[in-house]
């Protein structure tokens, strides 16, 4: 049906949607995103290759959108009629993320736009965690928590109206999109009045403060959102000038020639007033700002590779010396393209040059000869997921001092697909068949 939406352009709006409102929100998420912006035009003033690129490939002005937000929910219904809302817009549960190990009591997946054509419209993702209530020990509190859980319901009714409406017909009327949207962001919006007494929030917030955040609201508002920077060293190093709290390390791997996966760094949490349903009134922390700056996505080789230098890099208590230990240690990571490739390190997209639309490959010839003779190139697959260690860093930094190590619980894929109501996307396949699409598409029969 024609007269339908596009679940690209309904993930647009919706997130342009939910940057504005958060922005109105968190004022100094505003003043992230400036200073993103600013550094952002200063890389490509000083890059006109880069600048090339991005425009050739028409990213310009998409640079300074956000490029993934994130929440947290506390039952099995909240994350199944979540896969329903994402899906709409044209994201799917790609990847699963368990936490418990790094003390921090979910696990998680990503909803995001899988195909080559969804992913250039617009990459939008939303990290969503699940609360594991078994890995609060204390009974009647879980009990407690349990029952505030199921007396609430976080989407409207007419955003669940919608959702049906959207099974039945198989899409959105740009009318009904519209208010999908308006509905839906309701879903994620914040709320100054908690749906408990004073005292059911220190007795949760006791337990772990992700627990009294995901339980205490009526809501699942959003925890942060990200932008992209072109200079990620840059804006972690002007955070103070702006006023903005960094947390003290940049995730991920370091700076490279040729960036891999992912790097992110956020601001602390901002500590908000709170009324309570009793009237007494307190803060809550939760919602920060984060930025990314994404590289090319490694195959299981490669991301054994990252996984085993990361560890052995460790953690540290100053930015800089934990970048250059990082960069020292990185050594061991091929940092050229052409070495990445061979060495089936990372995932590239291959098309044909012009001359190789002139001089077709035959057959018998081989993808090194043809990419020699520049009649094939090769494009490195940008990582669109999450990295567990960092995603945990990100958590931590917001959980203060008092946030203790909690006893790893066991990692539990299938029970999160069993709430979620689905099989998680596995996110290697995905990358696979984005690469060999590719090399089918140039006439090449991948091996
Ligand atoms: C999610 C933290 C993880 C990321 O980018 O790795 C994350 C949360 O705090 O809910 O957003
Ligand atoms: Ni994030």
């Amino acid at each position: 049906m024609d007269n339908f939406l596009s679940a690209d352009l309904i993930r647009t709006r919706f997130s342009q949607a939910m940057s504005a409102m958060y922005q109105q929100e968190v004022p100094q998420y505003g003043t992230l995103m400036q200073l993103v912006a600013t550094v952002n035009d200063r890389a490509l003033e000083a890059d006109i290759a880069l600048k090339d690129r991005l425009t050739a490939a028409d990213e310009i002005d998409r640079l300074n959108l956000e490029r993934h937000g994130a929440i947290r929910v506390g039952t099995a219904d909240e994350l199944a009629t979540l896969r329903q809302l994402f899906a709409v817009m044209g994201m799917h549960p790609v990847g699963y993320y368990d936490l418990s190990q790094a003390g921090v009591p979910v696990h998680s997946t990503a909803f995001r736009p899988v195909t080559d054509a969804a992913l250039r419209r617009n990459p939008f993702r939303v990290f969503t965690s699940l609360l594991r209530p078994e890995l609060i020990d204390d009974h009647a509190l879980r009990e407690k928590a349990a029952e505030i859980l199921a007396a609430r319901d976080i989407f409207t009714p007419r955003c669940r109206a919608l959702l049906e409406l959207h099974q039945q017909q198989g899409g959105l009327t740009d009318e009904q999109a519209t208010e999908f949207v308006t509905e839906a962001l309701e879903t994620f919006r914040w709320h100054a009045h908690s749906s408990v007494d004073s005292q059911t929030y220190q007795a949760l917030n006791q337990q772990h403060r992700l627990i009294a955040d995901v339980v205490c609201f009526t809501g699942c508002h959003i925890n942060h959102l990200t932008p992209r920077t072109l200079d990620i060293d840059r804006v972690q190093q002007l955070m103070p000038s702006r006023g903005i709290d960094p947390k003290t390390l940049i995730e991920g791997p370091p700076r490279r020639q040729v960036p891999i996966l992912l790097r992110q760094t956020s601001f602390k949490a901002l500590e908000e007033p709170i009324i309570f349903q009793d009237g007494h009134q307190g803060t809550h922390t939760a919602r920060f700002g984060e930025i990314e700056q994404r590289g090319v996505a490694l195959t299981p080789q490669g991301r054994a590779l990252y996984d085993r230098l990361l560890s052995e890099a460790g953690s540290g208590q100053d930015n800089q010396q934990h970048q250059q230990h990082l960069a020292a240690i990185f050594r061991d990571f091929p940092d050229d393209e052409t070495t990445l490739r061979q060495q089936e390190l990372a995932w590239f997209h291959y098309r044909l040059s012009e001359k190789g639309i002139a001089t077709p490959p035959a057959q018998g010839e081989s993808l090194e000869t043809l990419i020699e003779e520049g009649r094939v190139l090769a494009d490195p697959i940008i990582y669109e997921d999450f990295l567990p260690v960092s995603a945990a860093g990100i958590f931590q930094s917001n959980l203060g001092d008092r946030a203790q190590v909690r006893s790893a619980g066991q990692a539990s894929r299938q029970a999160f697909e069993a709430a979620l109501g689905a099989v998680v996307l596995d996110e290697m396949a995905l990358y696979e068949e984005r690469q060999q699409r590719s090399l089918v598409q140039c006439g090449l029969r991948p091996d």
